[in-house]
């Protein structure tokens, strides 16, 4: 039987699950608060344009407005500075045979409840690899920190006199793994894929500026890893194709 054959039965019997990463996508659906002096992206507002009434009485359609930043959603590499030069680097020209990609999962979700600061760093992670074997080229690196199963906006964005407060990669880590892993990209289960409080590290927002300064990409407010195991899940994780574009919204599923 050729793969692909195989592959249609274990959809059909099961034996192949399909997990969705993604987070519903509404008005409610937080988005990060940079500091005053930047530009701010706007969430999700939806405005009907007709629901089977006069302006359109045979049919439902809604106008959206939302930043490409809101929600589950995708980094090109083109969203950083560090990003901008590289070939192929927005939503419209990445290859499509990177959009589909095997997932390791690194269970952080221990530390993140212990400490919402947490820093994933490469001690930790050639821990998980004694474990689960050497991260291999090509692969997305999803942490998981369980974050996704926080509550609400304030539960969500853990904001407190000294900013907000979530997991992140130490930026040893985010070069180890971009570097000599040569990983496709980050995916996490917060807002963004820097720690909350990474703004005021050195340099500021770590993660980003080393994972798109190697061309990788980056998925943000995934949720569901717990649903997936440590190693052998395929990630599809396809942006809109916009023109030029920086990111999108999108829907990540895993085959597991
Ligand atoms: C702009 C500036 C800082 C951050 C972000 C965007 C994101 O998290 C994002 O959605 O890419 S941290
Ligand atoms: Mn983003």
């Amino acid at each position: 039987m050729s793969v692909l054959k195989q592959f249609a039965a274990g959809l059909a019997d099961g034996s192949i699950r399909v997990v969705d990463l993604t987070q519903p996508l509404g008005p409610d659906t937080p988005v990060i608060g940079l500091p005053d002096i930047f530009g701010q992206s706007p969430g999700l507002s939806i405005d009907v344009i007709s629901r089977y009434d006069d302006a359109g009485p045979g049919w439902y359609w809604n106008t959206l407005t939302l930043g490409e930043h809101t929600g589950t959603h995708f980094d090109a590499p083109v969203h950083w500075v560090t990003g901008k030069d590289h070939p192929n680097n927005t939503t419209e020209t990445i290859p499509a045979s990177k959009l589909v990609a095997p997932a390791c999962v690194l269970d952080c979700s221990t530390e993140s409840a212990a400490n919402p600061d947490f820093l994933l760093t490469p001690d930790w992670i050639e821990r998980w690899e004694a474990q689960h074997g050497r991260i291999p080229a090509g692969s997305w690196v999803l942490m998981r920190t369980d974050w996704s199963k926080r509550v609400g906006a304030d539960a969500f964005l853990n904001i407190d006199e000294n900013g907000p407060h979530s997991p992140g990669f130490h930026k040893t880590a985010s070069e180890m793994l971009a570097k000599e892993r040569d990983v496709i990209g980050v995916g996490v289960e917060t807002i963004g894929t820097d720690a909350g409080q990474a703004g005021g590290f050195d340099p500021p927002f770590p993660n980003h500026t080393i994972m798109h300064g190697a061309g990788k990409l980056g998925l943000a407010s995934l949720c569901n890893l717990d649903q997936l195991p440590a190693t052998g899940a395929i990630v599809f994780a396809a942006p809109l194709k916009i023109v030029d574009g920086s990111g999108s919204p999108l829907r990540v599923l895993a085959l597991a």
